[in-house]
């Protein structure tokens, strides 16, 4: 293990800018007070990793829980993004390093080829995760994953029913929203990476479909599948509501995009928070994916006014319930219980850190530090 790395161990809709501004101001004002720093930010990831990261040899992994064992295939794919979200924010060069022992325990468990793996969405993450990692460093051999991986995914999951999409799965029994988005998200990466025009023709195709048969273009909302004879199941889920953020974004279809991050703000919201999942199972880091996206649209576009204080408001919340013993925040955003507690839960609190940005006012030492980014020679503290 290198030095550096022991170092890391230690939601009534409204459409008018305005008055949705207005709404936005009155729930941060109902919440905590207390604003994360920069240097909170870098204590999240920090803290987070000498709970859960270890290493054998120069392969890396995330414990599943406090306990032991080792997060499994799209959660640890996930793991992964939070790792570039950190870089993105910190540029240091540690996390590049943490990100290159995990992709190597990855492939030591799950091979060069994902296509064992039944779930079309578990591969699609792991692409994205791999392809924001070559953009990044320029390693060919996570392109070639990524790749490689997206190939095969599409060409057994890619169908004409229902007009069009993904399968979920491989027993193609519906088309959800946890695989369309990331699909389309990965196809664009792979175009901004190559710039081959045929991903970015599957990029559209892939949107367009979500949106014609997933998304609801009077409120926002993303739904979260169709099944194979039909029927929507139209409960909705936040990571739902940022791939489809981030796609619409990347696409240009900026309305579309701004449309579901204004439900997610202001309908799924509860008490002006993301929704508080259970802290087991897939959804306890749902809203680190949604805050990833909406953030990166809201950066995009400058639209810090709209959404960046409910964004903070939710880092806040977070960090402000941490529990203090190892500074785990847990996915609830109540105060965190003692005990075993997961990792894939955890990580959303952390993502949040990363993403939401820290305002001026917020730095914890009086240097000036940007609201979107900074960039540090030193170690992550
Ligand atoms: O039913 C799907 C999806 O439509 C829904 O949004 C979520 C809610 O559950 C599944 S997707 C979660 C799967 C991801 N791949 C690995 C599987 O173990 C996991 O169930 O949670």
């Amino acid at each position: 293990m290198h030095l550096n790395e022991i170092f890391l161990l230690v939601r009534n809709r409204c459409s008018r800018r305005f008055g949705l501004v207005a709404v936005a101001a009155l729930l941060s004002a109902c919440l905590p007070v207390q604003a994360f720093t920069a240097a909170e930010a870098d204590a999240s990831f920090t803290s987070y990793n000498a709970a859960f990261y270890y290493t054998s040899g120069s392969n890396g992994f995330y414990r599943a829980t406090t306990e032991g064992g080792k997060t499994w295939f799209w959660e640890r794919a996930e793991q992964m993004e939070m790792v570039l979200d950190t870089y993105e924010r910190t540029t240091n060069t540690v996390c590049l390093t943490i990100f290159s022992n995990i992709f190597n325990g990855f492939i030591t468990d799950h091979g060069f080829i994902w296509t064992r793996n039944e779930f079309n969405d578990d591969i699609m993450w792991m692409v994205i995760a791999c392809a924001r990692a070559h953009q990044i460093t320029g390693n060919a051999s996570y392109l070639a994953a990524a790749k490689t991986n997206f190939d095969l995914c599409y060409a057994r999951a890619a169908s004409t029913n229902l007009g069009g999409g993904l399968w979920w799965k491989t027993s193609n029994q519906s088309k959800n929203a946890c695989v369309n988005g990331p699909a389309a998200i990965a196809a664009h990466l792979l175009y901004q990476i190559s710039g081959d025009t045929n991903y970015l023709a599957m990029a559209e195709a892939i949107f367009h479909w979500e949106r014609s048969q997933l998304f609801n273009p009077n409120n926002g909302q993303v739904y979260d599948h169709i099944n194979a004879d039909g029927r929507v199941a139209e409960h909705s889920f936040t990571y739902n509501q940022g791939t489809f953020i981030g796609i619409a974004n990347w696409l240009g279809y900026t309305n579309d995009a701004r449309l579901a991050a204004d439900y997610t703000m202001l309908t799924s919201s509860h008490n002006g928070l993301m929704p508080s999942y259970g802290e087991t199972g897939d959804a306890s880091g749902f809203n680190g994916i949604c805050a990833r996206w909406l953030a990166r649209f809201m950066k995009d576009h400058r639209l810090q006014k709209r959404y960046q204080s409910w964004l903070q408001a939710n880092a806040n919340a977070a960090w402000n319930n941490r529990r203090q013993a190892d500074n785990l925040a847990w996915p609830r955003w109540q105060p965190t219980p003692d005990g075993l507690l997961h990792a894939w839960g955890c990580s959303s609190a952390v993502v949040l850190l990363q993403v939401a940005g820290v305002s001026e006012s917020q730095t914890d030492n009086g240097t000036s530090r940007r609201a979107t980014g900074r960039t540090l020679s030193e170690p992550i503290r």
